[in-house]
């Protein structure tokens, strides 16, 4: 992996109803994440926040929120993403609501023409304004980046689709609409559900994970919801979903991506400082970003 890494906030809460997301770059700083990924010897660029713009009026109506400053946002993040990229550093993610993940996608996806993408979610985020049960773009990224959705999202940064659907793995899912299940059969996306997970374990799960998008990839880009995590281990997030991923078998992953070295992009989402219990979610994201840069015990 990349010895210097930029830090991207995006204090983003437009993508979806709860408030308070938005803080989560901050909850994130504030547990330590700049600290602890210099302890292990990197060399780290804050490049602060992205500007998210305030939604004056949204003339959307109920089927996709926000979208003029979801969409502007996520111009500017993929913007900030390509000029680190052309620094040779490694772009790290702090959101924020799932939405940023389309600029985020965008920004990667310039160089990296066959980019692989762990989604690492409680969710599918493959819904369109047409399946959406909420209207909130942060359940669409995934949908957005593989080019179905709204222009103004599908085509952020000027092209579009970004992400092949055979390079996507999802792996948590626990909560999907009729529209999503629709989508990853017709598009043949991989996923592991928790009923994998619990059946294969999250070794063999991320073994085949991992080789499966080496074989065919030119760059990964892991995508951690927390809310991908159990509710007891990661509280502060606004979509939670019981019988999630343990804290130890996400720290497991972490470890196993950092040995595979094939990690070129990551972002961590969906921490709500407000929902939290006493910062724990942010922590979490923190101990995960550790082992994802490397920590070992001995
Ligand atoms: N997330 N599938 C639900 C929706 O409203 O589309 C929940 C989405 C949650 C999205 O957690 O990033
Ligand atoms: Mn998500
Ligand atoms: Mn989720
Ligand atoms: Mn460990």
């Amino acid at each position: 992996m990349k010895k210097d890494i930029s830090i991207i906030g995006v204090p983003m809460d437009l993508g979806q109803s709860r408030r308070g997301v938005d803080m989560g770059p901050s909850a994130m700083r504030y547990a330590g994440m700049i600290e602890r990924l210099e302890s292990l010897g990197y060399n780290i660029d804050d490049c602060g926040d992205i500007e998210i713009g305030r939604p004056e009026r949204d003339h959307n109506g109920p089927k996709l929120k926000n979208l003029k400053a979801v969409a502007e946002a996520n111009e500017e993040l993929a913007k900030a993403i390509d000029k680190e990229i052309n620094k040779e550093r490694f772009p790290l993610v702090l959101g924020g609501d799932h939405s940023i993940a389309i600029g985020t996608l965008a920004g990667v996806t310039k160089p990296y023409k066959n980019l692989g993408v762990i989604w690492y979610d409680a969710h599918g985020d493959l819904n369109t304004a047409e399946t959406s049960p909420s209207g909130n773009i942060h359940g669409m990224p995934l949908a957005v980046s593989i080019g179905i959705g709204d222009s103004a999202l599908t085509n952020i940064a000027g092209f579009g689709p970004k992400v092949k659907p055979e390079n996507i793995v999802i792996i948590g899912a626990r909560s999907l609409d009729k529209g999503e299940r629709e989508l990853i059969k017709e598009k043949g996306i991989k996923v592991y559900t928790m009923h994998e997970i619990d059946r294969l374990g999250m070794t063999q799960v991320m073994n085949e994970a991992i080789a499966y998008l080496n074989e065919r990839t030119d760059g990964v880009h892991l995508s951690l919801d927390l809310d991908g995590l159990d509710p007891t281990d990661a509280p502060g997030v606004g979509t939670p979903v019981n019988g999630g991923i343990s804290f130890r078998e996400s720290h497991l992953a972490m470890e196993m991506l950092a040995e595979a070295g094939i990690l070129t992009s990551a972002e961590f989402v969906e921490v709500n400082p407000i929902l939290d219990d006493k910062n724990k979610t942010a922590t979490v994201a923190v101990d995960l970003a550790g082992s994802l840069f490397g920590e070992k015990l001995l």
